[in-house]
C-alpha cells in the first residue's frame, strides 16, 4: 500500500516539470512545508480556486503558454484540501494548458464528486463536447483580460462562448486588472450569463477600498445581482506582506459584508507566478476570520455559497 500523502512529507514538494517541460527559471514551487492552519473551517467547506498543473508527462502544457511552471497534481492537491480542512474544490483551468482541459477532468473524475471544474474552451467547441465536460463536473468557463497571462480573444467571440454555455446553467470567471474595468464594465454586463470575478478584481490594495477605483467593482455587484466575487489571494495582492496581509483586508471585508451571499474563498495553490513570494497556505486560511469575522458569514462564503453554485446538481 502506498504511503499517504501529507504536504510537507515525502513526495509532497515539486520542484519541477515533467515529460518534455522545464519548469522556467526563477519559479516559485508552491510552499514545502505549510502549516496547519489555526482557524478551524466549517464542515463542508469548499476551497473554491485552486489548479492542477499537469504533470506535464501526463498531461502536456500548451503550445501558447506564457510560463511553464512546477508539476502540481490532482494528488498533491487532495493531499493539500485534507492538511487545511476543506471537503470540496472548484478547480481552476490554468492559462499554461490552454484550451486543454484534460487535467482539470482528470481531476475531477478522481474526486468522486468532491470536485467541479471551470474549463477554458475555444470558439470551435463542439456541443458534444461541452456536455462531456458538464458531466465531468465542469460548470462554468474562464475568460482571461490579464495580458501576461493570455493573447486577446476579441469580445464577439467571448460572448459567442458566453452564449453557448447559458443553457447549461454555467458562468462565465472572469480574471482581470481594476485598471483595465472601466474599459471592459460594458461587455462584462451585458453577458448573458452569471459572473464569478477572480480576486476582487484585483484592486490597488494602495487606493482606499472606498475610493473610486474599487467603487467602481462594488458597482459592477451591486447593478447585477448575478456577479459574484472571489475574495482570494491576498498574497497577490499585499504591499504589507504576509501573513496578515493587512492592507487587502478592508477590500475583502467589504464584500463579505456588503454580498455575503456572492463571495467565495480559495486558496489559489498551486500559486501561479508567485516566484519568491510563495504563500504558507496555512496563512492563507488562517486569513478567512479577518474578513468573515462571524461565524454566519463564514459559513456562507465556504459552504452556502459555492454549494449553491457548484452543487446545486
Ligand atoms: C491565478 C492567477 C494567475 C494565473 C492564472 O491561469 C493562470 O495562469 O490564473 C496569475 O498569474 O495572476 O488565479 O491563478
Amino acid at each position: 500500500m502506498s504511503a499517504v500523502l501529507v504536504p510537507g512529507g515525502p513526495g509532497w514538494a515539486s520542484n519541477a516539470a515533467s515529460g518534455p517541460f522545464t519548469m522556467d527559471a526563477g519559479w516559485g514551487a508552491f510552499h514545502p512545508r505549510p502549516s496547519k492552519p489555526r482557524f478551524v473551517v466549517p464542515p463542508g467547506a469548499v476551497d473554491a480556486h485552486c489548479h492542477v498543473f499537469g504533470p506535464g508527462a501526463e498531461f502536456p502544457y500548451a503550445p501558447e503558454r506564457k510560463y511553464t511552471p512546477c508539476d502540481a497534481s490532482k494528488h498533491q492537491l487532495w493531499a493539500l484540501r485534507d492538511w487545511l480542512g476543506f471537503e470540496r474544490n472548484v478547480i481552476v483551468q490554468a492559462t499554461c494548458h490552454g484550451a486543454d482541459n484534460r487535467a482539470v477532468v482528470d481531476a475531477l473524475r478522481d474526486a468522486n464528486g468532491r470536485a467541479r471544474g471551470v474549463a477554458t474552451v475555444k470558439a470551435d467547441v463542439t456541443d458534444a463536447e461541452l456536455r462531456a465536460l458538464d458531466e465531468a463536473g465542469v460548470r462554468g468557463v474562464r475568460f482571461n483580460f490579464v495580458k501576461r497571462l493570455v493573447d486577446t480573444t476579441p469580445p464577439d467571440v467571448l460572448r459567442g462562448i458566453a452564449e453557448r454555455v447559458a443553457p447549461l446553467g454555467w458562468h462565465v470567471v472572469i480574471y482581470f486588472e481594476a485598471v483595465d474595468l472601466p474599459e471592459l464594465y460594458g461587455f462584462f454586463a451585458s453577458l448573458p450569463v452569471p459572473l464569478v470575478v477572480d480576486h476582487m478584481g484585483r484592486p490597488d490594495v494602495t487606493k482606499s477600498a472606498d475610493g473610486a477605483e474599487f467603487e467602481l467593482f462594488v458597482k459592477l455587484m451591486r447593478e447585477r445581482p448575478n456577479v459574484w466575487s472571489k475574495v482570494t489571494c491576498p498574497d497577490r495582492l499585499t504591499k504589507s506582506g504576509p501573513p496578515g496581509h493587512d492592507d487587502v483586508v478592508p477590500f475583502a471585508k467589504r464584500l463579505v459584508e456588503e454580498f455575503p451571499d456572492r463571495v467565495l474563498y480559495g486558496t489559489d495553490w498551486p500559486h501561479p507566478n508567485m516566484k519568491d513570494k510563495v504563500p504558507d497556505d496555512g496563512h492563507l486560511v488562517d486569513w478567512i476570520p479577518r474578513i468573515a469575522t462571524t461565524a454566519d458569514a463564514q459559513r456562507r462564503l465556504l459552504v452556502d455559497n459555492p454549494m449553491r453554485l457548484y452543487w446545486s446538481r
